[in-house]
């Protein structure tokens, strides 16, 4: 690897920030149950410590996504205590979640509810929300909807909608200036036949109409397959509304698999898709880079650190493509020689450079080896180990 292309990766390395979801922390299950694991996190404090050991080892990981229901029931008289987590263990609080989709009330929807008083609660939850994310000091709401239905002809689809853009409206108004709203789609489950927010296309729409503080959520797992995500990207930020990512991988459906355990090559388009859009325009797209995942198989904690510094290795990858070259090829439509720029990149071995990068820092060459030598994994599976394999739950 030339020196260009080192300083070309160190570039990429500095400017990517992946923020850690609190959930991937905690034992989660499929449908029929759960595998419980002696060191998953069972308190707010587990979560930060595991994250901060996750970032004191990538140094790339400063944030935590919270889901307001699991990490803070007690609304914004929690947000004192998750400030002193966070201090204490060197990760900030980053996007709040609310949960609009956990309460019996929400069986049939949140502002797509027919009943007007379940929409008002919801909407009240969004607003409480951002009061919490204020008092974190934490830039983004992340709002997913789980609304829809399973059955033809039991929802009003085009009157849901109305309800979607006047409530959105309405929690916009709540931002304040440095706030932002981001809307997340995904195209079934928990519905089965129709969701309220299932595309891209949807949530550009309802963003639109909610605000201009308000922005796109793309989670890679949220596509019907085969779908060309690296267009809805660069769509997204043509409009200038990408507003951040939920990384994970799929096979079949949103599956929470690690990133790019599937498909590195569409996390590598992905991310070139970005380099490229800098490299056109000579701005910085503003994304929030988050993981999404909850790992039913593997060490939550060694999963996440693999999910990152494969997500370093891909970003980096994709600052490697020639953007001269390449928009030189495209503009002779010179066919071989424009696939091969993306190809030559994600070839090259970024690893060297990586580690590089890390010892400049003062981080371990790998981050995985040095958790493993830490003797953090064995300390808190003793100490967790009781309370987590008294909580086993079953779905029958
Ligand atoms: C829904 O599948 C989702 O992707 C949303 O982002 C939720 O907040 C998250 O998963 C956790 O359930
Ligand atoms: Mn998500």
């Amino acid at each position: 690897m030339t020196s260009k292309e080192t300083e070309k990766v160190f570039r990429a390395l500095e400017t990517l920030r992946i923020e850690l979801p609190s959930w991937g922390f905690a034992n989660t299950g499929t449908r029929f149950g759960k595998f419980l694991q002696p060191a998953a996190a069972t308190s707010l404090e587990e979560k930060f410590s595991d994250a901060g050991q996750v970032h004191a080892l990538t140094g790339a990981c400063p944030t935590m996504a919270l889901h307001v229901l699991w990490d803070l029931p007690k609304g914004v008289a929690g947000s004192r205590d998750v400030i002193n987590l966070a201090n204490r263990y060197g990760v900030q609080p980053g996007a709040v979640n609310p949960n609009l989709f956990q309460d019996q009330i929400y069986k049939h929807g949140s502002f797509g509810n027919p009943d007007p008083d379940v929409r008002k609660i919801a909407l009240e939850h969004v607003v409480e929300s951002t009061a919490i994310a204020k008092a974190l000091n934490s830039r983004d709401i992340s709002l997913w909807f789980a609304d829809g239905s399973n059955y033809p002809g039991t929802a009003n689809i085009r009157r849901r909608k109305k309800w979607f853009e006047e409530l959105l409206r309405t929690a916009h108004t709540a931002l304040s200036s440095g706030q932002r709203m981001l809307v997340e789609y995904k195209p079934f489950e928990p519905a089965f036949y129709h969701t309220d927010i299932a595309d891209w296309g949807m949530a550009l729409l309802l963003a639109r109409a909610a605000g201009p503080q308000a922005k796109v959520l793309v989670d890679t797992g949220h596509h019907y397959l085969s779908q060309n995500i690296e267009q809805i990207v660069a769509w997204l930020l043509s409009e200038e509304m990408l507003g951040g990512f939920h990384f994970n991988d799929r096979r079949y459906a949103d599956d929470d698999l690690t990133l790019g355990s599937i498909d590195p090559y569409q996390v590598f388009r992905i991310f070139h898709e970005i380099h490229y859009f800098e490299w056109e325009t000579g701005s910085h797209a503003d994304i929030a880079y988050m993981v999404d995942q909850s790992h039913n198989l593997k060490g939550k904690i060694e999963a996440t650190i693999q999910t990152v510094t494969f997500a370093q290795e891909l970003f980096a990858k994709a600052a490697l493509v020639d953007h001269k070259r390449l928009a030189a090829a495209q503009h002779k439509a010179d066919l071989i020689p424009a696939e091969s720029c993306l190809q030559d990149a994600f070839a090259s071995d970024v690893r060297p450079a990586i580690r590089e990068w890390r010892r400049s820092k003062g981080l371990p060459d790998s981050p995985m080896q040095a958790f493993h030598e830490s003797g953090y994994l064995e300390r808190i599976s003793l100490e967790r180990a009781e309370r987590n394999m008294s909580t086993a739950a079953s779905y029958a």
